[in-house]
């Protein structure tokens, strides 16, 4: 008989929540270094926002020189510019803290990347200007719901530090992997920062405000913040670089190899600097071995793949670990940083394999 044509078999995302919709990459799946829209994670607070994109306006305004509002013909015309990123949430991981937190039990796919385009937030800025004091800048997004532990409808809203907002390479984003970003991803605008963890980029941008004061809205003086205590708030301190991390591909947590060679690749990303060397274990920490990091042509915020060519002749059960290290020296804790609200999980990766 001829053999028949494998039909393609694809990944989907994994199923959180889906009110509001709550969903992960099926990272260990993904070869590329870009994401296809389908395949991006989803974190949202509240039900998808709806507003007229018909008539979408852009309000700068605040302690600024002069406050504008721009159309997106307007916002299209500035010199634009594209940069590959990695979005991670910070609760990526959350699910392997211990003890266990209350939360969004995500397990290592609340992360994504490819390629956003659109205009620095700092060309808008100085389009507006920015009085003496100026000291945040709050992106305000169109989708808004109640918050039961306060009991009054918020919108979802975060601010930047000048400096943050001001850096070159944050951008007022309007396309995704050279297309209008798709509806769940923020159309048509979104605030994209690299090197942050992902809150900070709010998507369906409604309005941007400048204060100069210290904004305390719900998404940033109460969550995304670490508190490192259990039953009180001391020491506690606001969510911001991404840490240094690495994920484990392949081989799949729990698989059964046979002996001889098997290719141990994942990827490995930071907030700070580039990833500078990513080391694997399989003795559970007592020699490490040096991966191979993949040529890569990103421009320091994107992840960087790796992989390392691992010949088992003993049967026998096996724990993996991979440990990243950044160009800041920093890296990758064997214990996380435990915190309440299980954020920034960054401890050294691992799965299990058994070989006979
Ligand atoms: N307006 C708005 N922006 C938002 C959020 C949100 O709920 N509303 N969630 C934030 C969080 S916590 C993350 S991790 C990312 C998720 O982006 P994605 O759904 O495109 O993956 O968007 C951020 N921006
Ligand atoms: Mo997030």
């Amino acid at each position: 008989m001829d053999r028949i044509n494998q039909p393609k078999v694809k990944p989907y995302l994994l199923t959180r929540s889906l009110s509001p919709e709550n969903q992960e990459t099926p990272i260990q799946f993904i070869d590329a270094d870009m994401i296809p829209d389908k395949l991006f994670y989803r974190r949202n607070h509240f039900s998808y926002p709806a507003f007229s994109y018909s008539n979408y306006f852009l309000p700068i305004n605040g302690s600024v020189s002069k406050p504008i509002v721009l159309s997106m013909q307007e916002i299209l015309e500035f010199p634009s510019k594209t940069i590959q990123i990695v979005l991670e949430c910070s609760g990526d991981k959350r699910s392997f803290f211990e003890p266990k937190l209350f939360g969004e039990q995500w397990e290592k796919g609340a992360i994504s990347q490819g390629y956003w385009s659109g205009v620095p937030l700092r060309t808008l800025l100085e389009r507006s200007g920015l009085s003496e004091g100026a000291k945040e800048v709050v992106v305000e997004g169109y989708d808004f719901g109640e918050r039961t532990d306060l009991d009054k409808v918020f919108t979802f809203a975060r601010s930047l530090p000048i400096e943050k907002a001001l850096h070159p390479d944050t951008i007022i984003a309007y396309e995704y992997n050279g297309k209008p970003i798709p509806f769940k991803h923020g159309y048509p605008l979104r605030l994209i920062v690299p090197q942050w963890y992902a809150m900070a980029s709010v998507k369906w941008i409604k309005q941007i405000r400048v204060i100069d004061s210290h904004f305390t809205g719900p998404f940033q003086a109460i969550d995304y913040v670490y508190y490192p205590h259990k039953e009180t708030d001391q020491e506690a301190f606001p969510v911001t670089t991404v840490n240094v991390n690495s994920t484990i591909q392949k081989p799949l947590d729990m698989d059964i190899l046979n002996t001889g060679m098997h290719e141990i690749k994942g990827i490995a990303w930071t907030g700070q600097g580039v990833i500078s060397k990513v080391e694997i274990s399989i003795d559970g920490g007592t020699t490490w071995l040096t991966a191979k990091l993949e040529p890569s042509k990103n421009n320091g915020y994107a992840w960087q793949s790796w992989s390392y060519e691992w010949t088992v002749s003993k049967k026998g059960e096996y724990v993996i670990l991979s440990k990243a290290t950044d160009s800041t020296g920093r890296p990758q804790p064997t214990d996380p940083f435990w915190n309440r609200k299980g954020y920034g999980y960054n401890a050294i990766d691992h799965v299990k394999v058994k070989v006979e």
